[in-house]
Formats: C-alpha cells, structure tokens, sequence
C-alpha cells in the first residue's frame, strides 16, 4: 500500500483590487510610514487613479489624512518597467520592498517617475503610502511599459491583487500530521502539526506569495508527502489535503 495525496485550493485568498488604509494626522510633520498608526478605515480600490476634492471617503476628512494602499501588481511581461506618479501632497512607492518613488512633499499635482525596473513576469509587492495636508488631493500610479505591451498610463485594474490575510489554513489532516513548507530559494522552511483537523501556517503580506515544496509529515519527523512542483500560497488560502490509499 501506498499513501495516495491530493492537494488542491478550497479557497483562493488572492482577489482582484488593493487594499487602502486611510489615516488621519496632525501636526507638521506627515507620518514618515503607516507603523504604530491606527487605521480609521479600510477599503478595497480597483485601481489607483484618484482626484479627491473633498473627503476621500466616508468618515475621513478632506485635510490631513493618509492612505496605504497595499497589495500586488501583476506584470504580464518581463521586462523594463517605469513607474510613475501624479501626486498632491506627497507619496512614496515601495515595490518588492524597495523605495523607487519617494515625493514626499507639500505640492500641487505634480509627476514623479522611477527609475526603469527590471520586472520579472508575475505579482510584486506593491506599497504606496500617500498623504494629503490641504484639500485637493490626488493620487494616480502609471506605468509606462516596455515595448509594445501598451501605451504609458494609469496602471488598468486588472493589474491589481490583494490577499485576504497573513495566514494558510490546511485542512483535512488527521491529528498526528503537519504540513511543511519550504522556499526553494532560501531554503527556509515553515511548519505546522494538526490540532483536530487542520492547521495553519502564518505567511505575512511580506512573505506573499509564497513558492515552494509542500511536504506532509508526521510528528516523529517521518516525511509522508513531498510535492514534485511549487505550490503558489497567499494569505487567506485554505489548502485541502485528501488522503487515500493505493492498493498495488
Ligand atoms: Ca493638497
């Protein structure tokens, strides 16, 4: 007898959009970063291309607020990428952890371009951190793509992801199970050991998305289940796992 494995998504945590924050302030300094700040609401955009003359949203003041918009940018191309920026007040970029636009600034509406980036085909860590001090605000992310992939211009919606949280639920394992989960570029590795019927993995917004094996173990360390291809896992992913056996 041999152990039989599917492995398949019972839910897909990735969905079309960006998630925003919005922040208040005071003060003259805006916020430098969003850490230690509480939220006054959340949202989900399809895209980045905003002209707020007024309040941003319900519950959120026209004058000094802030809003992270946080997710994934898909390119469909690899290739070299301009990013750019039409901001009033200030705004910085993030992209797969690095600054590539920094206008952090009181001004009118204004455009900022990045460097060209070398961008592999496929999802990116996308942060933009924006803050307004005097109403009129606005706040557009473009691109301005390589060759013939399309004309320079605000960055279409269906380039957008975010995930659902920061954790991978796996279910369907019996009690004495756990799954492993290993970057093959890192080499690190993460793991979990059912309580009941599952268990979960935590995978924060800056380890999505994750490629790697799946192994499924048993508590003694004995190694049950190795995946031949990498699993792609977001946050907010539940990863069914049916066992069988195989009689020979
Ligand atoms: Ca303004």
């Amino acid at each position: 007898m041999s152990l039989r494995v599917v492995i398949y998504k019972a839910k897909d945590g990735l969905r079309r959009g960006i998630e925003a924050y919005f922040y208040t302030w005071h003060g003259e300094k805006p916020p430098e970063t969003p850490e230690g700040l509480r939220p006054v609401r959340r949202e989900v955009h399809e895209w980045i291309n905003f002209v707020w003359w007024d309040n941003p949203a319900p519950g959120v003041p026209g004058e000094f607020f802030a809003v992270l918009w946080r997710g994934f940018l898909y390119v469909p191309e690899t290739g070299v990428y301009r990013l750019y920026v039409v901001t009033d007040d200030g705004s910085r970029v993030w992209l797969d952890d690095e600054l590539v636009i920094d206008a952090w600034r009181d001004q009118p509406p204004r455009t900022y371009f990045s460097k060209p980036l070398s961008l592999q085909r496929g999802y990116h860590r996308l942060k933009y951190w924006f803050y307004n001090r005097y109403a009129f605000s606005e706040a557009i992310l473009g691109w301005i793509p390589p060759g013939d992939l399309g004309e320079p211009g605000v960055i279409p919606k269906e380039m957008y992801r975010y995930s659902l949280g920061d954790r991978v639920d796996f279910t369907g394992l019996p009690e004495e199970y756990g799954v492993e989960i290993i970057d093959p570029v890192t080499g690190s590795a993460k793991k979990c050991f059912s309580v009941g019927a599952g268990c979960s993995i935590t995978l924060p917004y800056e380890e999505q998305p994750f490629y790697g094996r799946l192994r499924i173990l048993r508590r003694t360390g004995e190694i049950l289940y190795e995946s031949r291809e990498n699993m792609e896992l977001w946050g907010g992913d539940e990863v069914r796992i049916v066992f069988g056996e195989l009689r020979k």
